[in-house]
């Protein structure tokens, strides 16, 4: 995972409104829709309003300038009680667990969530590869499309794109995994490559740290692109015209934040 930095994340709070606008557009579902639809969900099933902690980390290269109180402010967006800690690290980890029902922490490899009533647990990784599998699959949806007839790629075999593949082939899409390593395609049960030479592609969940891996020469006229990959791994002048159709999914941190709410606090009754 890319680590961000203050001005990947400096105005999203206040452009909250205009995520789940342009959500709507494109998905036809809220911010906090497509985060129960990733969790098995239905829209309006999960009560988000829990009080929730959001402790700051200062281990390994430190605070990043906005981080926790995004966090919070993505999550109060969706209706939870968040707040962030007065102080850091485990005093702020136990300040936050005589305080709240959730607690959000990250540091430099891992940002977790955990429920503590449940002991649920989500991480970010696993879950914006299914939030924004999640917001593919409904955009989708959204036009009339049937997966069983998309040609889709989920670029990138690490943990975002792995959870993503997961989602997709569970909601009856098939998918081809691309990564550079050969090594991360071994025993994964896709059509795998390592070049989209050749091959053009109308669904493209794009979670890798690169840029410019989607473009006009891999992609459908008709293609969405979902993308939770930082920097945006998708061809500028590509990126440029997928957002007047409204078929560019991309944000730095809410969906997967969003999602991961979601994941703690919902438990589908087995039974
Ligand atoms: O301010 C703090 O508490 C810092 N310890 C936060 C560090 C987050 C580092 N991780 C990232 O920037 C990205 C996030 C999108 C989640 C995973 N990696």
């Amino acid at each position: 995972m890319t680590r961000l930095v203050e001005s990947d994340i400096d105005t999203v709070v206040d452009e909250m409104a205009k995520l789940d606008a342009d959500f709507l557009r494109s998905t036809g579902a809220t911010l906090a829709e497509i985060a129960e639809y990733a969790v098995g969900a239905n829209f309006g099933e999960i009560d988000f309003n829990v009080k929730t902690s959001v402790v700051p980390i200062t281990s390994g290269l430190g605070i990043i300038g906005g981080f926790a109180q995004t966090v919070a402010g993505i999550l109060q967006h969706i209706g939870v009680d968040a707040f962030v800690t007065e102080h850091s690290d485990v005093w702020g980890s136990y300040e936050g667990r005589l305080n709240s029902k959730c607690q959000f922490a990250a540091d430099d490899d891992w940002f977790m969530a955990a429920n503590n009533e449940s002991n649920k647990i989500s991480e970010n990784g696993y879950a914006t590869g299914i939030g924004f599998a999640a917001a593919l699959v409904l955009a989708a949806k959204k036009q009339g499309r049937n997966l069983a007839d998309e040609a889709i790629l989920v670029a990138g075999a690490g943990p975002v794109g792995l959870a993503a593949a997961k989602f997709i082939t569970k909601k009856g899409g098939k998918v081809t995994l691309l990564d550079i390593d050969p090594t991360k395609l071994e025993n994964q049960p896709y059509e795998t490559l390592t070049t989209t030479e050749g091959r053009k592609f109308s669904l493209v969940l794009e979670a890798t740290t690169s840029k410019d891996v989607i473009n006009i020469h891999n992609t459908s006229s008709d293609v969405i692109v979902s993308a939770p990959g930082v920097p945006l791994g998708v061809d500028e002048k590509l990126a440029e015209g997928l957002c007047t159709k409204n078929t560019l999914l991309f944000n730095p941190l809410e969906l997967g934040t969003a999602t991961m709410m979601a994941d703690v606090l919902y438990t589908k009754d087995l039974l």
